[in-house]
């Protein structure tokens, strides 16, 4: 109780600093003096759920953060392409599958854009893809199992940050290069950059069923940077826009050299024709090399697959399927707004906002009016397809979200600000401080045709003084406002984990009653599962010890073994016997070179042990799953290379 009232003290007190004044709808509260609106509504009490999830971008902690809107709690960190010893993915023998790649075994992203699957331009709530950028891939994660299920590499690309973006109906999530790079790779000079190297575009296609994702096709564009991506939707649906910048090609000091063009471009892209060519068997099929890893819930086990060949598109090669839109300088987001019609470019060195216009951009396509050409592809003239300009004051504009009412929110990082305007008049209504530096903000379908304009959550770079200091290094920050009203509210900050960039969110009632519980023990289809109590054992294969264990309140199964070697491979399966709700065990191995093992209801999973000291080590359960939690434990006893000690164990109760 003091607690709560310290709590509300200091969120009265920061709304008042921040706002200026407290009760400003009029809404007389029912705790008197100690509450105020901003308050009472973040305020989620003990036993009551939030109104939305909220998926965070890790950025360099490669994962992915579930907060709940409003109250800015954390529920879960989903790994996704990082070691994570909490659960033991990327640890677990199931789970190292997982992030294999070209490279071999990448334990680390950096993950920049969640974005939840679609049907008909609607969030549908099933997957949610995530880009790391470091060494390409795409994820999928799952929705009711709230796990990484997939991640395809993506050959040809380096920086993979204008990613992982969705189509309405979930057709494609796309892949754009930040670097580009020789295609393919090969020894040459860097000097040489300019027309040599290329930026990959790939189009992944999703299997409708299970999520399945495949390279459908690659469009080789010229060797700019590609930074960010956003679908077209309604009328442009059909389309993808991208921006680039960097269309000096230049290749050192890029801070000065990249900033030379007075404009850099949107480039859009019309994917039904690409795809068209390509189901015509169009298109120029080259050897790749590229990792596709799939992880089966039925036998708890992720697989990789290498894949040798890619398709590739050069667009010159598909006439009227690329344009360039002259957008100045330097664009960073580029983003549609509900209706399809208005494409926004974050000229990130500019004070406006430039807004081009869908249907002015295909009125001077079939008027073929062009303003000469780059790599064969037509430059459309800015003065053609410009919808209007949001002369806001801001400076470097970053990236724009949408509520369900014909109002924008443009993010910008210099002057540390969100900015709310009006679609089609361009008239700025509202501004708001950040705290401090916002890049992206995210409301949730805010970069769909149906926004749930009620929250607007911003992700600032710096932090400083927002929270107790933690020395040097400080969590990132957000902050959450209430958009309902005419102006923007803010009313709460809360910490972020790793550094979101990207955020995507969803209504909680779309997701809550589909979230899985447990996996059932009768589905479970592992091969080292142990199912009945007969099949608890353990068996040796030359060096190989394999040790099928189950685990239940309070015991492993079995406890004790002896005849295990300095030398020997020790390979733990372990099948949790539970089948209720939130009752997972842990395992740990002492001097084990892994990490712990968490272990869902009905779940198996492996880890691999190399004993390297003669002696009797202990392995316990790490989750307090019961009162005699402490007493879940067991010994093996190791003996010399040479011993002659035969394997054996014990069962309990002997
Ligand atoms: Cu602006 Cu990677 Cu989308 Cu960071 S990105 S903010
Ligand atoms: Cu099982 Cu603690």
């Amino acid at each position: 109780m003091k607690k709560y009232t310290y709590h509300l003290f200091a969120l009265l007190g920061s709304a008042l600093m921040l706002t200026g004044c407290g009760n400003q709808n009029g809404k007389s509260s029912s705790n008197g003096a100690l509450s105020s609106s901003a308050a009472e509504k973040v305020y989620v009490a003990p036993g009551e759920q939030d109104e939305y999830y909220a998926f965070m971008s890790g950025g360099y902690s490669g994962n992915l953060t579930v907060y709940g809107l409003p109250s800015g709690r954390m529920f879960k960190e989903i790994p996704v392409f990082s070691q994570f010893p909490t659960s033991g993915y990327g640890y677990s023998e199931e789970t190292k599958p997982m992030l294999e790649t070209s490279f071999g075994f990448v334990p680390w992203d950096d993950s920049h854009h969640p974005d939840i699957s679609q049907t008909n331009g609607e969030l549908d709530g099933r997957w949610i893809f995530l880009n790391g950028n470091n060494t390409p891939r795409i994820a999928r994660i799952s929705l009711t199992t709230f796990e990484t299920e997939e991640i395809i590499e993506i050959p040809n690309s380096a920086g993979n940050h204008s990613s992982s973006f969705i189509t309405e109906n979930t057709e494609y999530v796309v892949a754009g290069t930040r670097f580009s790079v020789p295609v393919p790779q090969r020894d040459m000079p860097i000097d040489e950059y300019k027309g040599n190297f290329k930026g990959a575009l790939s189009f992944l296609s999703v299997d409708p069923e299970h999520g399945h994702m495949d390279i459908k096709f690659q469009l080789m564009m010229p060797g700019f940077n590609y930074d960010l991506a956003h679908p077209g939707r309604n009328q442009s649906h059909g389309w993808f826009f991208f921006t680039t910048y960097n269309t000096e090609e230049a290749n050192s000091l890029l801070e000065v050299n990249s900033s030379q063009n007075d404009k850099d471009f949107i480039a859009a892209i019309n994917w039904k024709k690409i795809e068209e060519y390509v189901n015509n068997g169009g298109g120029t099929k080259m050897p790749a090399n590229y990792a596709h890893n799939i992880y089966d819930e039925e036998t708890h086990t992720a697989t990789t697959t290498m894949k040798k060949e890619v398709l590739t598109v050069d667009p010159s090669d598909v006439p009227g399927a690329v344009y360039f839109l002259p957008t100045p300088k330097s664009p960073h987001g580029v983003d549609v707004d509900p209706t399809g019609e208005y494409i926004i470019g974050n000229g990130k060195l500019s004070a406006d906002l430039s807004v081009h216009s869908f249907s002015k951009m295909i009125a001077a396509i079939e008027a073929e009016k062009f303003d000469g050409e780059a790599y064969g592809i037509p430059i459309l003239k800015f003065e053609d397809v410009l919808g209007g300009t949001v002369k806001s004051g801001g400076l470097g504009p970053l990236h724009t979200e949408f509520d369900n009412n014909g109002n924008a929110y443009t993010t910008y990082f210099i002057s540390s600000e969100v900015v709310k305007w009006k679609v089609g008049t361009w008239e700025v209504l509202d501004r708001k401080p950040t705290y401090y530096s916002v890049g992206h903000l995210m409301i949730p379908g805010g970069n769909s045709r149906k926004p749930y304009g009620k929250y607007a959550v911003v992700m600032n770079k710096i932090t400083k003084d927002r929270y107790l200091p933690t020395g040097p290094e400080l969590e990132h920050s957000a902050q959450i406002y209430d958009i309902s009203g005419d102006k923007m509210e803010l009313l709460y900050d809360f910490p972020t984990h790793g550094e979101p960039h990207y955020a995507a969110g969803i209504p909680a009632d779309m997701l809550a009653s589909n979230s899985k519980k447990i996996y059932r023990l009768d589905e479970n289809k592992h091969p080292d599962a142990v199912i009945t109590p007969d099949q608890a054992r353990v068996e040796r294969k030359g060096n190989e010890v394999h040790i099928y264990m189950s685990m239940i309140r309070s015991h492993f199964t079995p406890d004790n073994i002896e005849g295990v070697k300095v030398g020997d491979k020790v390979y733990f399966h372990i099948t949790n016997h539970e089948q209720d709700f939130d009752v997972p065990h842990g395992f740990a191995m002492m001097g084990q070179n892994t990490s712990e093992l968490l272990i869902m209801p009905g779940q198996t999973k492996s880890s691999v042990w190399e004993p390297k000291k003669v002696g009797v080590w202990p392995f316990y359960c790490t989750d307090f799953c019961s009162a005699l939690h402490q007493e879940m434990q067991g010994y093996i006893r190791v003996s010399p290379a040479d011993s002659n000690i035969d394997l054996s164990w014990s069962l309990g109760g002997d």
